[in-house]
């Protein structure tokens, strides 16, 4: 790669929280959308992530004209403050209407709820300035198999995607896998699955996908190779960087906060596959810890931030030559160990080990 990455991050106004979860209450003040807007420069980012009910609360209870006007105004505070929207995500999991999902609901009525609040979402995406739609299919999916026909299911997330190009032909359609959570079972839980609908769609060309690293070891898979596989079909459209210690509920860590070396990983696939020279950015999806006081409620998007600016730092250093001698000799205990000290910035091992480590002398073993 030839061109040096100058990375734009975006996160959403929903990772500066109150820190409430499904045990204890609210524990920091909020503050309003243009409070966190005011924030986003400062903090060291340009991009806003939104949902669209972020953008005109209440939406459900409003005239379209009222829906516009808000938005336009909301475009506006963008505007005024240098950033830019990212993408907006229809919110298609606290109405009412959408408690048994909402593409693959079983009542009709709600289905076309679901079709509804998409419209509005693409509406107010045009108002903010961005043709981008994220699809986190949170309710897509059961708590029991016989709840659903997921063969059905499949199609109607299909005919959903299909209707949204259709609507407004400018858009494009970024699908946000995640296997669990709040479903037992989700109908799109891996990269591969977004990916393949993608292909199926009326316009593949409009429609690609988001990896979020919390969301793919979730599923049980590792979160750069779910990156590196979008980005082999050229359909990694955006990311949302965190962390996730093991198999519990969804934590959205601080990125590299349980795994650097994982961090590591998925940086170097994006580093190494010109991310971002695109206009791309590095999304974060990051919950400050539910303990941290109100001053410090946003040192989560910072430190996840420098992070990932340190992590690239370790892609651009790393010894090519060494990995190369070390990948031919099939070394991999040595290109671990390299790596590992690399990460650790340990310098080459001293005179009484030897300065590189040893190279597999002969073939078959
Ligand atoms: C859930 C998520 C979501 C999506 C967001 C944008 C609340 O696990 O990751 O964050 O990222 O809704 O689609
Ligand atoms: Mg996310």
């Amino acid at each position: 790669m030839s061109k040096v990455t100058n990375y734009r991050f975006s996160f959403g106004p929903w990772n500066i929280s109150e820190g409430s979860d499904p045990f204890g209450p609210e524990v920091r003040s909020p503050y309003s959308l243009p409070q966190k807007l005011d924030m986003y420069q400062r903090l060291g980012f340009e991009g806003v992530q939104l949902h669209d009910d972020d953008v005109v609360e209440n939406l459900d209870d409003l005239q379209s004209l009222q829906v516009l006007k808000r938005a336009q105004e909301v475009g506006s505070m963008l505007t005024e403050r240098s950033l830019v929207a990212e993408f907006v995500a229809p919110r298609l999991w606290i109405h009412p209407q959408t408690i048994d999902g909402g593409f693959t609901s079983n009542c009709a009525a709600d289905r076309n709820h679901a079709f509804d609040r998409c419209s509005r979402a693409i509406d107010i995406a045009r108002e903010v300035g961005t043709r981008n739609i994220v699809l986190w299919l949170a309710r897509e999916g059961t708590y029991i198999r016989a709840a659903k026909n997921a063969r059905a299911a499949y199609d109607r997330v299909l005919n959903a995607i299909n209707y949204m190009l259709e609507y407004d032909p400018e858009i494009r359609i970024w699908i946000e896998p995640k296997p669990n959570e709040p479903m037992d079972q989700a109908y799109v839980p891996t990269i591969g699955h977004a990916i393949a609908l993608a292909y199926r769609s009326s316009d593949p060309a409009r429609v690609g996908g988001l990896v979020e690293s919390a969301h793919a070891i979730l599923a049980g898979l590792d979160p750069a190779d779910e990156m590196a596989f979008a980005l082999a079909h050229g359909k990694l459209c955006s990311v949302h960087l965190n962390d996730q210690n093991g198999l519990k509920y969804d934590q959205d860590k601080s990125f590299g906060s349980v795994s650097l070396r994982s961090a590591y990983n998925q940086v170097r696939v994006l580093e190494e596959a010109g991310y971002g020279q695109r206009g791309e950015f590095i999304g974060l999806d990051v919950k400050v810890m539910r303990t941290q006081k109100q001053p410090g409620s946003t040192a989560h998007l910072v430190n996840s931030r420098a992070t990932f600016l340190h992590l690239v730092e370790k892609v651009r250093t790393v010894d090519r030559d060494l990995e190369r001698q070390l990948i031919e000799a099939r070394d991999y205990e040595a290109l671990d160990a390299y790596t590992l000290r690399h990460l650790l910035g340990v310098p080459a091992r001293g005179a009484l080990e030897s300065p590189r480590p040893v190279l597999a002398t002969s073939g078959n073993q």
